[in-house]
């Protein structure tokens, strides 16, 4: 079940003007506290943010997911850092129960997790285990009716804040020697679970991952997500496809931020005796930019359309994914170039966009495994159709 189109409408309205009047303002001081302050954590909670993505059953607004990516459009006009407070809860930390979890599971996070009042976080990447996922060490072992964890995941985003990960680690299977994925849902109070120090980051400030580190950490059989060991591994790729396609939108919407202030900039700075838009080669940029911005925007709407159609989008997902982060990539580097010197300095946000972007080249998947991912699935289909 979708929103009405109403509804939609006006939420959509209502999450713009929050990214332009109450979080743009606030750019700058995110970035220098490396902090999002407590009243706009609750005013996104007031607003709903943390369940647009979660079922209506269960407390959420449940978008579909070509209503999703236009709402991630429009906070990709604002600092990343805003979108990481409700971004696991909607994405990474929540989907796999919204996929895969019991009925108990759902009935008993998720309206939680919509409210905002709990935070979830997706444990997978490992020390030892990141591009190459299905190599995790992290240990499940059984012991009668409970698992005990052991082992340690890495850049974990939102670990800091979470009250409950979804974990993924090796179970023993008696049909593979060397195991199953098996993902669980631990709450961050268990004992034998522990937090590493705050990592330091070449951007996004505001945002915060951390290890989690797992010590004889017990939990019961009951927390095995759809209490089924084995399915760990599909979860999580069903899991990041889906993320793979809102980061693909995220990337959309703060091209179109960093073209909107490139362009004003442009109109505005005079050189030669004349705003430095007269000039063809500034020109240039601009249209680079807009056209593949579009472009991205019009494969990621095509992608969360066919999704909702149910239909097997994991090609296209790792093509949005490769092709609107590299894009953003491109876009923020003209803007710095636009913006010349000024384009250099902290206080016009630009070089903090810059470093910013640069992580979406690589999480929820590097753009190297988009790139096998697309080939492998073309070999895949050239293979079944011979
Ligand atoms: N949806 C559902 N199931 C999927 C799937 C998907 N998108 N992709 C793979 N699977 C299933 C496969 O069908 C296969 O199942 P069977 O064992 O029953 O045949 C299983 O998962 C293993 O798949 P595969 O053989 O493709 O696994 P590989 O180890 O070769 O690795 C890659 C696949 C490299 C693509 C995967 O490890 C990956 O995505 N790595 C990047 C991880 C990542 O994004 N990390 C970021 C951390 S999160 S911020």
């Amino acid at each position: 079940m979708t929103i009405d189109a109403d509804v939609f409408q006006q939420l959509l309205q209502m999450v713009s003007r929050f990214v332009r009047e109450r979080l743009i303002p606030l750019e700058a001081e995110v970035a220098r506290s490396d902090r999002v302050p407590e009243e706009i954590k609750q005013e996104m909670r007031d607003l709903g943010l943390f369940g647009l993505s979660i079922p209506a059953e269960y407390g959420g607004s449940g978008l579909n997911m070509e209503e999703e990516v236009q709402v991630a459009f429009a906070l990709g006009h604002t600092s990343p850092a805003f979108r990481s407070v409700f971004g696991t809860n909607n994405g990474i930390g929540a989907q796999g129960i919204v996929m895969d979890g019991t009925e108990e599971q759902k009935n008993y996070y998720l309206p939680r997790l919509a409210t905002g009042e709990i935070i979830s976080s997706f444990a997978l990447t490992e020390p030892e285990a990141g591009s190459d996922a299905a190599s995790l060490r992290t240990s499940a072992r059984k012991d009668d009716d409970t698992y005990v964890l052991n082992g340690t995941k890495r850049f974990i985003t939102n670990a800091p804040y979470a009250d409950i990960f979804t974990l993924f680690a090796r179970t023993e299977s008696s049909e593979r020697p060397g195991g199953v994925v098996t993902a669980f849902l631990v709450e961050a109070k268990t004992p034998g679970l522990s937090l590493g120090k705050i990592d330091k980051k070449m951007g996004q400030a505001g945002s915060h991952t951390c290890d989690v580190i797992f010590d004889e950490c017990r939990v019961p059989a009951s927390a095995v997500l759809g209490g089924k060991p084995g399915q760990g591994f599909k979860t999580a790729m069903k899991v990041l496809d889906r993320g793979r396609l809102h980061i693909s939108a995220f990337c959309v919407g703060v091209a179109e931020r960093l073209i909107q202030d490139s362009l004003a900039y442009a109109m505005q700075r005079k050189q030669f005796g004349q705003p430095i838009i007269e000039f063809q080669l500034i020109q240039a940029m601009l249209a680079d930019s807009r056209a593949e911005a579009y472009a991205a925007k019009c494969m990621v709407l095509e992608t969360a359309r066919a999704k909702d159609r149910d239909a097997n989008v994991s090609t296209d997902t790792a093509c949005c994914k490769m092709f609107a982060s590299e894009m953003v990539g491109r876009v923020a580097d003209r803007a710095v170039q636009i913006h010349g010197g000024a384009g250099y300095m902290e206080e016009y946000g630009i070089e903090r966009a810059y470093r910013d972007v640069r992580l979406f080249r690589i999480y929820e998947g590097t753009t190297q495994i988009n790139q096998i991912l697309i080939a492998r699935n073309m070999v895949k289909e050239a293979a079944a159709a011979a």
